[in-house]
């Protein structure tokens, strides 16, 4: 890679800079020292992602058709209290109030999802004006505020009436149409798509796990052909856009590969994290970039691997302009004598999270996730388009929400997002999840991972600590 520095050419610069033989030069000079700053480059791209069903509300307004989101959370016990989207946080008409916010934050970028059945109430056939018409108005009001959507097309509200969803290798054609649409209509003024959300979601978790819409329970083999549906609908999307977008328009997808972090920093355990990074990942991020399953993939799924027809793969493997990385928790690995050549360590129950179960804390896997994608796989450019986590808020007798747990998580990871930066990966930008609290899948409105708070009886917006504290991050760029 091109303009990046050793880490001795690095440690050499910032040596001289900042300190006499060892001591820091404030210290030195008898100074109080001042706050080390941990920098990004110049352009570096702050901003903030949702997604249409969490947010928007308004389930039946300008002719929506329903999705399968708004099924399942009407079906009884499928999430936190029967909680569904219904209103949310209504964002579909308070945009311009949560445009505000981001204006607020100094905000330079927004990803937002599109949702289908807005555009195509039946998931295909004729569209619906008036749906395309409030993502035109939404964008405008961005672009009137000097800020650059990021949209995405596909984060897992799937129109209902697309018979069997994504068992059915239609939904992937109906997909493209979708985005080719979609494309055409606002590459005017958007000029970053992201085709899929974390197939690994809507696929594993909705027809393996069940814990998502539909809520299947399916097995192997077939699940194998949801993903690969899956992958395929990325791949036609991605072919789809640049098809029938305006010149320069860039596209990509957002992933969220399990990311392993060396238990070590040694060569031979950076090694072997790498390795599990990319076949751990296999049926999803690995294809995508390779343009096929790898052997260990295909090995241990024998008679249950999917079926591929004809160029679906190269389809798949589909040239990117950006990878997408939502990061969350860590996993770790190490070198070991077997045949795959790592071994992912076992967790201790005492590991530290936040409010969700699953969300670990490990700061490094920001850094980790971008160094294994890009020694990988040389992508053109990264974002980080998801990172955040939900915590216990409480507002205080004088309406404060002081979520000091939350910027202590922002705050260490993003000061591995620093080090990646500094090393000079292509990580252009960050997108923090979420500018409010909404509706968080089959856990409802119990979690929170705003960094604005939100009344879900008034649907008032307030700004925590954290929105402040990510403001300063901002305006310095740099981690404060
Ligand atoms: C992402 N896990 O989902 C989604 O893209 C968002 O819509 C969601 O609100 C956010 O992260 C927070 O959950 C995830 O179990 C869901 O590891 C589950 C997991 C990770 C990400």
């Amino acid at each position: 890679m091109t303009g990046r520095f050793t880490r001795r050419e690095f440690a050499k610069t910032i040596g001289a800079a900042g300190a006499v033989s060892g001591v820091p030069l404030s210290l030195a000079l008898g100074q109080p020292a001042a706050p080390k700053p941990l920098p990004f480059p110049a352009n570096f791209l702050w901003g903030c992602a949702t997604s249409a069903y969490q947010i928007e509300g308004a389930v039946a307004a300008d002719g929506r058709g329903p999705s399968n989101w708004d099924v399942f959370s009407h079906t009884p016990g499928k999430t936190h209290h029967g909680d569904t989207g219904d209103v949310a946080d209504d964002s579909y008409h308070l945009y311009k109030e949560d445009v505000r916010l981001l204006k607020d934050l100094g905000a330079k970028v927004y990803r937002f999802s599109i949702s289908w059945s807005r555009i195509f109430p039946r998931g295909r056939g004729k569209p619906n004006a008036p749906g395309l018409a409030y993502y035109q108005r939404l964008i405008d009001e961005l672009l009137k505020n000097g800020i650059e959507p990021y949209v995405t097309l596909f984060h897992w509200d799937l129109p209902q009436a697309l018979a069997g969803g994504w068992q059915s290798r239609d939904t992937p054609k109906a997909f493209a149409d979708y985005a080719a649409y979609v494309a055409g209509k606002l590459s005017d003024r958007a000029h970053h798509f992201m085709t899929t959300n974390e197939v690994v979601c809507f696929t594993d978790l909705s027809y393996q796990i069940g814990q998502f819409a539909p809520g299947l329970k399916l097995p192997a083999a077939q699940v194998n052909q949801i993903r690969h549906h899956g992958l395929l609908a990325h791949g036609l999307g991605v072919q789809a856009i640049r098809a029938h977008s305006a010149s320069g328009t860039q596209v990509g997808l957002a992933e969220n590969p399990k990311v392993y972090v060396p238990v070590i920093e040694s060569a031979e355990h950076i090694e072997a994290a790498k390795r599990a990074y990319r076949e751990e990942n296999a049926p999803f991020l690995t294809a995508v970039m390779e343009g096929k399953y790898t052997d260990g993939y295909l090995q241990r799924e024998a008679a249950n691997a999917p079926k591929v027809e004809g160029d679906d793969l190269k389809i798949i493997g589909s040239p990117l302009d950006f990878v997408g990385l939502n990061v969350y928790q860590p996993e770790y690995a190490r070198a070991d004598a077997g045949a795959s050549g790592y071994a992912v360590a076992r967790r201790p129950s005492s590991f530290p999270q936040m409010a969700s179960p699953w969300l670990f804390i490990g700061p490094e896997v920001i850094y980790w996730a971008i160094r294994h994608t890009s020694d990988l796989w040389k992508p053109r450019a990264l974002y980080i388009t998801e990172n955040g986590c939900s915590a216990e808020d409480f507002r205080q007798t004088d309406g404060r929400v002081e979520d000091t747990d939350r910027v202590m998580f922002l705050r260490n990871y993003l000061t591995h997002l620093q080090r990646a930066a500094t090393e000079g990966y292509p990580i252009r930008g960050y997108f923090l999840w979420s500018l409010l609290d909404n509706f968080e899948w089959a856990d409802g409105y119990s979690k929170r991972f705003g960094i604005h708070y939100v009344d879900f009886k008034t649907r008032k917006r307030t700004r925590k600590l954290s929105a402040d504290w990510y403001r300063e991050v901002i305006r310095r760029n740099s981690v404060a």
